[in-house]
């Protein structure tokens, strides 16, 4: 059995069809038909969480391991605009997610009825595909459906609207049978990167999961000289001549000290002064290899490549000749306390572990102390455009998605305090390890900037004197407090064992 409307049996059908199971049920009764559906069909895999802002992340999260779309269904009304902060960090990151809202028929909006608004479109800049399905007009918006969710490869975002009319709970066995029409084969076009033989190439790599092969690639890359490698440490690539440092060409060089060519791979990069944006004399051109369209020109000399990562890593391996330069490598990391530990930290996070690392100071302590690691660590990070909401939400939903690796999240306490409600949704993982620079407020800004007027500072900071281990309460797990002085001593808490542990590690300057 399944819904009776039409349109959410061609939307399963659509979504069986692209091996799509992953599905997040957000309560309500607008959407009905959608749960009565997904909850009578074994394909899919359902998560039920009422909070919708929190769902959004949890299914960015399962998105970014399974690297498939996770789909999202809400009702109608505010329920959508909760998940804006996740659907905009999934554009920015290039994360598959679908999301499906609920609405009433357009003759029923803005007639006076209350939790209706205008849901068309509504996240217009911050989503690669909409498009809506009406429950008999269906099969040509269907086709579309069917068709950009197959041609385009998993990096995009979609949100589907689909408006029901009452009643919404009948049931009836399945009563359609949709034509999926053949799909046009995509013309792959090749690039000639003969021009790139001799160069000064460097390669910058960001946020991005690169598969073995692209790997072994870059590996050949920088072993046999072809070009520098600049690692992110959101982009897990590991080697002992990669050069490790976000600011490397932040110094005062002369041209001929200076790669030719900047390739960039991956999503944002974690700090925007990364972006070479102070070099008015440097004269490069900047190839930005991207799966989805985007416009970020480093230089005017500029080259898009879509969707030609393969090829390019290809040919720059196969060409002949060995770059005689290296830059030297300019070092302006400034350290504190809390960059110490994180240092120290990853000497003792065990092998094959997942880091989340938040956003605000952490990631860039992260960033900054990122150096050559053979140990098998998954990196992740929400880089795409968001703040300090939904690390952890991410982070849960990763650890859905990959059961057996041992889940660490790295917070600061305005951070941890933000993202109180998905303390509530570690219930859906078995293990954790959840740490917490506490440091008193956000601390961020008068780094940023010393010469914080005392007077504005404490609007700056807003800090909220909390217990953090209530918030082991809430996730009903261990509660460990260390003191800055002493922090090695988290090493007696890092063991290989999977248990749900709260770790607040306290900062005071
Ligand atoms: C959603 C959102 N709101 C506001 C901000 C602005 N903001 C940036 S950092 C920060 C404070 C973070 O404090 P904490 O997590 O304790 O980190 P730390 O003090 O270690 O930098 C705030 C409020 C943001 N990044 N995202």
């Amino acid at each position: 059995m399944t819904s009776n409307k039409k349109s959410v049996q061609v939307f399963i059908e659509i979504l069986k069809k692209n091996n799509i199971r992953d599905i997040i049920l957000c309560p309500g009764s607008r959407n009905a038909p959608l749960i009565l559906a997904f909850s009578h069909d074994p394909f899919f895999n359902l998560h039920a969480i009422f909070d919708e802002k929190v769902a959004g992340f949890v299914a960015l999260g399962m998105s970014k391991i399974s690297r498939k779309h996770t789909v999202i269904v809400t009702t109608s009304g505010s329920a959508i605009l909760n998940v804006a902060p996740a659907m905009l960090e999934a554009y920015y990151s290039n994360t598959p997610l679908i999301l499906v809202s609920a609405d009433r028929p357009k003759n029923e909006i803005n007639i006076g009825d209350n939790q209706t608004m205008l849901q068309k479109n509504v996240f217009k800049n911050y989503c690669h595909h909409f498009i809506e399905l009406h429950e008999n007009n269906y099969i040509k918006n269907a086709q579309r459906f069917y068709h950009e969710l197959s041609t385009f490869n998993n990096s995009e975002t979609f949100h589907i609207n689909m408006p029901f009319k009452e009643p919404l709970y009948e049931m009836t066995p399945k009563s359609i049978d949709f034509q999926f029409e053949n799909l046009k084969s995509k013309e792959l076009s090749k690039t000639d990167f003969s021009f790139l033989e001799n160069k000064k190439i460097a390669i910058y790599i960001s946020e991005i999961q690169l598969d073995e092969y692209q790997k072994q690639l870059l590996d050949n890359i920088i072993s046999k000289n072809k070009a520098i490698v600049i690692p992110e440490i959101l982009s897990n690539y590991h080697h002992q001549k990669a050069i490790y440092n976000f600011d490397f060409f932040n110094g005062d060089y002369k041209q001929e000290e200076l790669p030719q060519y900047l390739i960039t791979i991956g999503n944002q990069m974690i700090a925007k002064r990364t972006l070479f944006r102070n070099h008015k004399n440097w004269k490069f051109k900047h190839i930005d290899c991207a799966n989805h369209n985007r416009k970020w020109k480093l230089s005017n000399d500029f080259l898009f490549i879509k969707d030609e990562l393969n090829h390019l890593l290809e040919s720059i391996s196969n060409f002949e000749f060995e770059y005689q330069w290296m830059p030297n490598s300019l070092n302006i990391k400034k350290t504190n306390q809390e960059a110490e530990f994180i240092d120290y930290l990853k000497t003792q996070i065990p092998e094959n572990a997942s880091v989340y690392w938040g956003n605000s100071s952490v990631i860039r302590h992260a960033e900054q102390t990122n150096k050559y690691s053979n140990k098998n660590i998954l990196n992740m990070g929400n880089r795409g455009i968001s703040g300090i909401e939904g690390v952890l939400s991410t982070a849960i939903g990763s650890k859905l998605k990959n059961k057996s690796i041992q889940l660490f999240c790295v917070l600061g306490d305005v951070s941890a305090l933000y993202e109180i409600n998905s303390f509530l949704w570690t219930k859906l993982i078995d293990s954790f390890t959840i740490i917490v620079l506490n440091n008193q407020g956000g601390r961020i800004f008068e780094r940023i900037n010393s010469k914080i007027p005392q007077k504005s500072l404490p609007y700056f900071k807003s800090y909220y004197p909390f217990e953090i281990e209530k918030l082991a309460n809430t996730a009903e797990a261990e509660y460990v407090q260390i003191k800055q002085m002493e922090f090695d001593k988290i090493k007696n808490h890092l063991n290989n064992s999977f248990e749900k542990k709260i770790i607040e590690v306290i900062f005071e300057d």
